[in-house]
Order: structure tokens, then sequence, then C-alpha cells
């Protein structure tokens, strides 16, 4: 998964960065020379953990979330989201958006995590729209756009209302034309605001609480300038200062579990002595196309899949004993993976 952390210039965008991956790149570079910052994080599973044990596995291979990190623009209305900011974040799974509820003396202007809100909304259906109008001339011109026309219209009536297109109504058979554009308002959007550390305990406003659920929108709150010092330390040491802060994880822990729910996403495993391994599917993913995220080889030539549940193997203690229980399935290639499933996939090409 591929997660892109956007915002207003000073929001935290690089503290959440740092806070989230554990990484040092330097905060406070303003200014669109500001290079990107790229991290990976893998995500913790003692399911992974524990069937590596009892394999005793050369490898073990945690799914992994990618950041990316760019420099954004100012908060004041509509000065436009430059090229080099729109190409890095077109390739993403979703977008973080970064939200300031702290006290910044280097800004002009106090915290308002609802304008920023709007405001960035706002750029991102820019974005959009300037792109919607400019294909929109192309299928004026060329002939075999025509079909495109009436989605591109709608598109630009919804867009003009200031309406994400993530909200954009549409027929299934125009979803594959509107995927081929990654629209930037289209995205998954998953807005966390960045408190003051004397705030953590309090929480978000109403204000904005009302403003992300009006729009249908997930949020997660965390003071990053806090988080980012406890990444930082030893595990010891973060036990202390998250218990001193009253919190019971640390915020990267209850990101990921956001971002999954968001991406509506789930894990599957599978176990050996050369790897024991998660991999991240969508919710709803058939047997065939979940072994295709393994190989294509495996989708292509699929005959079956042979599935015990994590909590089965764990409690029964072996393949061997899963069997003679009735708890090793044999699933075709339209079952619907589970979250937790150990998957071994039978195929031939
Ligand atoms: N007090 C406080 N300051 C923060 C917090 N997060 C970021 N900052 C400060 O705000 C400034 C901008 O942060 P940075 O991460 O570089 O913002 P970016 O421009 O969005 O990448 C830096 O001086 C940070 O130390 C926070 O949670 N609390
Ligand atoms: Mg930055």
């Amino acid at each position: 998964m591929k997660v892109g952390l956007v915002g207003f210039a000073g929001s935290g965008k690089t503290t959440v960065f740092n806070a989230l991956t554990g990484l040092s790149a330097e905060v406070g570079g303003y200014g669109k020379s500001a290079k990107a910052n790229m991290g990976v994080i893998q995500v913790p599973d003692l399911r992974v953990e524990k069937l590596s044990q009892i394999f005793n596995s050369k490898k073990k291979t945690l799914a992994r979330i990618e950041f990316v990190d760019v420099a954004g623009p100012e908060s004041k209305e509509a000065s436009g989201l430059d090229q080099k900011l729109i190409n890095a974040i077109r390739e993403v799974d979703a977008l973080v958006l970064v939200l300031r509820a702290f006290e910044n003396h280097a800004l002009p202007v106090g915290p308002d995590p609802v304008r920023d809100l709007e405001l960035f909304e706002a750029e991102l259906a820019i974005s959009d729209l300037l792109q919607v109008e400019h294909r929109l001339e192309r299928v004026v011109k060329e002939k075999a756009l025509e079909r495109e026309k009436d989605l591109f219209t709608r598109a630009k009536t919804h867009l003009e209302a200031g309406k994400p297109l993530r909200t954009f109504a549409h027929r299934p058979d125009e979803a594959p034309t509107l995927a081929n554009f990654r629209f930037l308002s289209q995205k998954h959007l998953l807005s966390l605001v960045n408190l003051p550390e004397d705030h953590i305990a309090q929480g978000t406003s109403q204000g904005l609480k009302a403003a992300a659920q009006a729009r249908g929108l997930q949020y997660i709150e965390m003071s990053a300038h806090a988080e980012m010092e406890i990444s930082q330390l030893d595990a010891e040491h973060q036990a202390e200062f998250l218990a001193h802060l009253g919190l019971k994880e640390p915020a990267r822990d209850r990101f990921i579990r956001a971002a999954y729910g968001l991406l509506d996403l789930i894990s599957f495993l599978t176990m050996g002595e050369d790897e024991s391994r998660a991999w991240t599917i969508k919710r709803g993913m058939s047997a065939q196309k979940a072994g295709g995220r393994i190989h294509t080889d495996i989708e292509r030539g699929f005959i079956r899949a042979e599935v015990i549940s994590y909590e089965d193997f764990i409690s029964l203690g072996s393949e061997a004993k899963c069997r003679e229980a009735g708890r090793l399935r044999l699933e075709g290639k339209e079952y619907i993976v589970q979250d937790g499933d150990i998957m071994s996939f039978r195929f031939n090409v």
C-alpha cells in the first residue's frame, strides 16, 4: 500500500512522516525546493511472528506501507498545487491530509483545521477540474473519444460545485475510464489532525468532527511532535513516555488500523520453512485473485486453495491435526478470502 502525506506547508507532514516511519527527515523545511521524503513501515503482525517461530522460517515478511511526503502549498485560497506534488501523489492508494491544530509562529495564520480541510479539498478538486476540462477539449476534437463526453461533462459539473470525485455518482461501466485518470479528489482520504502536545487528552474539536463527518471522511488525531520523539526512543522508554502522556500505544499502530479500515484491507498468510508471510488484499477478493498477488502463474493456473484459519492452526497445533479435524478446507477459485486465512495454492501452468 502506498500512502501520500499531503497538507499545507507547516502542518507537520514531515513530522508525521518521522513519527510513523521512525526516520529523521528534516522538519521545518518549507518551500517548493524541499525534496520529497520516502519511507516504509512494516505492519506488525503477531500471527506472522508466531508462524515463523513454529516453522523456524528462514524468512519472515510483513506487509508494508510506503509513504511519500511532499512539500505542500501555503494555506491560502486557490494557490494551486504544483505539478511536482500532483505527480508524486497521483500514484498513491490513499491520501493522508495533515491538518494543523497547533500554533506555528512561522506561519501568518493561526490553526484552523476545518478551514484547511475545506481549502485542501478544494485544491484537489481544482486540480481534477483542470484535467477534466482539458480532456473535454480533446473529446470535442476527437471522434474516438466521444463516448467519454457525457461522463466528463457530469464530472465537470460535480467538481464545479466544489465536490470531490470521491462522491461522484457514476455507472459501474464508467469506473475504468475514471480510474485511468487517477484523479486526486477520487482517492481515499484520511484526515489526520495534528494536535498540540497539551491537547492530546482533549482530542479534536466538535467542529472538525462535524466537518469530517459531513464529507464522509474518517480521521485520526495525534500530536505528531510528541509521537516523533516517541518513535525515536527504545522500546522501554517508549512505553514510559506513552504512559506519561496517557496513551496506550504509539500513533503508528492506530494509524495502521485506520489505513487498513479506510482502504478495506485484510491480510492472508502463507507459512513454511522458507518463509512465513502476510499478504495484504482488498476485502472481498477471491482465492484466485489473491493467489495472483503471490504470482501471476497461480492466478492463471489456479486449481484450488487449501485453507486453514489462523485460529484453528494455533489451537490444533499442526497442519496434520487440522486435516484430521476437518479444519483444512479445499476451496475453489470463487472462495472469498478471510482475514487470517492461511493459504496454500495448487496450480498448474
Ligand atoms: N507544537 C507542535 N509543533 C509541531 C507539531 N508537528 C510539527 N510541528 C512543528 O511545525 C513545524 C513544521 O513541521 P513540518 O513537519 O516540517 O511541516 P510540513 O511543512 O508539513 O512538513 C516544525 O517546526 C515542527 O517542529 C506538533 O504536533 N506540535
Ligand atoms: Mg515537510
